[in-house]
């Protein structure tokens, strides 16, 4: 589910859910706040395993008219986005394939983002009925600014990797047989620097629009409980799991 490994002084978190493409369950979710919240290490790495980074919440594991969505929020995305805000190391995202919905925002919540050229980010939520959470309808627009942000949550269209480092989205793109060279190089270099110094650095620029994204975490929660609560919601879920196009009400 989760792989934890500690080589040095870099500790990789790997998403290990490969068969539905590194989809969040609700142990999941546990497991790597869990582990973010207990490095000890100078740098931490998040990636999935096989084809994609994370699909985002499990929708296999939804039941939509008996999910309290606004608990789920508050009680296991919210707190995972912040284990990796409050971690005292720099994290890196090394977005090796797609991160779609809460997967593409769990990446964005991170340090720095690299991801493989071939690698895509999708604001999938509008497709099964929901808002954007795990902080991206804050962290988005800030990035990337509003037209292009409402551009990407309301069309839910895949965003390139290499659009997505035009844009201001992630820190890089890169030709995917580089990708685990670079990944690994600029985790080394953050290893080796002055841990007190990039610790502090990343608290300073964190702290600026902490309380603005607590707040924007809790709207949030309040809108995804009124999109869980809706009918589309329903529909969306069924027409991923049928392999069909929606019908909206
Ligand atoms: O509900 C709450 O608790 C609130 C929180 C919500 C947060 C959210 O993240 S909402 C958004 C949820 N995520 C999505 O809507 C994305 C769903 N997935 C996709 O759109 C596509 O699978 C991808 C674009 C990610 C990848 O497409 P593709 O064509 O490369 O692969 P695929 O064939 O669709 O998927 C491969 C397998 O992974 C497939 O299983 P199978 O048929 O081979 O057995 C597919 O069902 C599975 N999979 C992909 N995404 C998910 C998933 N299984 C469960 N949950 C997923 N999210």
């Amino acid at each position: 589910m989760l792989r934890k490994e500690l080589r040095g002084d870099i500790l990789t978190l790997t998403l290990d859910r490969p068969q539905a493409m590194n989809a969040l369950t609700s142990p999941l979710r546990r497991a790597l706040t869990e582990a973010l919240r207990q490095a000890s290490a100078r740098v931490v790495v998040i990636t999935g395993e096989g084809r994609g980074f994370c699909a985002g919440q499990d929708l296999a594991e939804v039941t939509p008219d008996q999910v309290d969505l606004q608990a789920v929020l508050t009680e296991e995305y919210e707190p995972m986005i912040r284990a990796i805000l409050e971690a005292p190391m720099p994290v890196i995202a090394a977005v090796n394939g797609v991160a779609a919905g809460a997967g593409a925002n769990l990446a964005l919540a991170c340090d720095v983002v690299i991801a493989a050229e071939s690698a895509v980010f999708i604001q999938a939520f509008t497709r099964i009925g929901l808002v954007p959470d795990a902080g991206g309808s804050h962290v988005l627009p800030a990035q990337i600014g509003l037209p292009r942000a409402l551009g990407a949550v309301l069309f839910a269209e895949p965003v390139p990797a290499r659009q997505a480092e035009a844009w201001g989205m992630i820190w890089q793109a890169v030709p995917d047989a580089e990708f685990a060279g670079t990944v690994a190089a600029r985790a080394a270099q953050l290893a080796a620097g002055p841990t007190l110094a990039l610790s502090e650095a990343k608290r300073l620029l964190r702290a600026a629009d902490r309380e603005a994204l607590a707040a924007q975490m809790a709207r949030e929660a309040a809108a995804q409980a009124r999109a869980g609560a809706h009918p589309d919601f329903r529909e969306g879920v069924a027409a991923f799991r049928e392999r069909r196009a929606p019908r909206f009400l």
